[in-house]
């Protein structure tokens, strides 16, 4: 088997050491946020830019420091439309390989220019990043041979996760989490496999709100790099306001809906169905008729800051399995280099 499938099954393993790793480091790091922090800016590229938008969106929402997603060139491009004079900012900075030239660059140029406190997030200890951090968080079993990432993004964001409820000393809430993704994966990788090998669909949108849209972006790149499928991404309601009007039979929704909204989001993904769209759904409640492809997550104690880390893998499975039913290699995407250096 490639090694992307290899590292997409070792996630619950991942979570399982990640967990360890973060327990360990809790304290020195929810010291970090004694002194006031006016903000907290998460950066990185590509997939890591991608986790970055979930993990601003779930850090605000559970410890209430104000939070954004920035891509990494952007910080040392264009820093007055993100940094406000005198105001006191966390940067956290993603990266799996630790050496991405804008996300490497983006830590320096925050730390001499706006004197803050950093956070470098990246699976390999040895990189720049990890050295010049203030405070470097290192998974090193997350090293991936495969271009494209998978272990790697979900066991960043759930460092993410776990800081942000480390915070509200509520971190025991993740505790089930790899077995239940062990379990699920095993019970619905047939699913995703038997959805990724219908070649008639010819669109594919991703669909997913506040902590859901980083990884709509997230599976949506994965499609992309692996099986060199185009794809669009929205969120729920913002579909409606004219990207609906290449909706027709060979249209694929992935949906991740979530608590917080589904009332509004089932009530789009029906008209997508009426228009002729297959969903493929992932969420708490199941989505009727005949064009919902479901994998469900019921259990009450699975809530927004959760099931966004749980849709993950099966947006990756989609990804490795439309790129082997079309004959291609998903651990050498085409173009794609596994390190952007300028
Ligand atoms: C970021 C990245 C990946 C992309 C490819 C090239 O890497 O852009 O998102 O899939 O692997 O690198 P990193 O900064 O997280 O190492």
């Amino acid at each position: 088997m490639e090694y992307t499938y290899q590292e997409i099954h070792r996630q619950p393993q991942g979570f399982r050491e990640a967990l360890t790793i973060l327990q360990d480091m809790k304290v020195n790091l929810t010291h970090l946020f004694r002194e006031s922090i006016d903000g907290v800016i998460f950066t990185g590229c590509g997939t890591s830019y991608n986790l970055s938008l979930s993990a601003a969106y779930i850090f605000q929402t559970v410890t209430h420091i104000p939070s954004r997603g920035i891509p990494s060139s952007e910080i040392f491009l264009f820093p007055d439309g993100i940094f406000v004079p005198e105001q006191k900012y966390l940067l956290i900075a993603i990266s799996r390989s630790g050496e991405t030239t804008e996300t490497v660059k983006a830590l320096e140029f925050f730390a001499h220019n706006y004197s803050g406190k950093t956070i470098g997030i990246t699976c390999e200890s040895g990189s720049a990043l990890a050295q010049k951090a203030t405070f470097p968080i290192v998974f090193p079993f997350a090293h991936e041979e495969s271009v494209v990432m998978t272990q790697s993004f979900s066991t960043m964001l759930l460092g993410v996760i776990f800081l942000a409820l480390a915070l509200q000393k509520k971190e025991e809430t993740l505790s089930f989490l790899p077995e239940y993704t062990a379990k699920k994966i095993l019970q619905e990788e047939p699913t995703v496999k038997s959805l990724a090998e219908k070649l008639h669909f010819e669109k594919f949108i991703f669909l997913g709100n506040g902590p859901y849209y980083g990884i709509a972006w997230e599976g949506s790149l994965k499609l992309k790099e692996m099986s060199l499928t185009s794809t669009e991404t929205f969120h729920f309601l913002e579909f409606r306001h004219g990207p609906k009007s290449i909706v027709d039979g060979k249209t694929l929704i992935i949906a991740l809906t979530s608590q917080k909204a589904f009332s509004y989001e089932q009530k789009l993904l029906q008209e997508m169905a009426d228009l002729g769209a297959t969903i493929f759904h992932l969420g708490k409640n199941p989505l009727g008729g005949p064009q919902a492809v479901n994998i469900l997550f019921p259990e009450d104690y699975l809530t927004d800051f959760s099931l966004p880390l749980l849709d993950a893998p099966f947006l990756q499975l989609l990804g490795y399995f439309r790129a082997k039913v079309r004959g291609l290699n998903p651990d050498t995407p085409h173009n794609l280099t596994k390190v952007v250096k300028l």
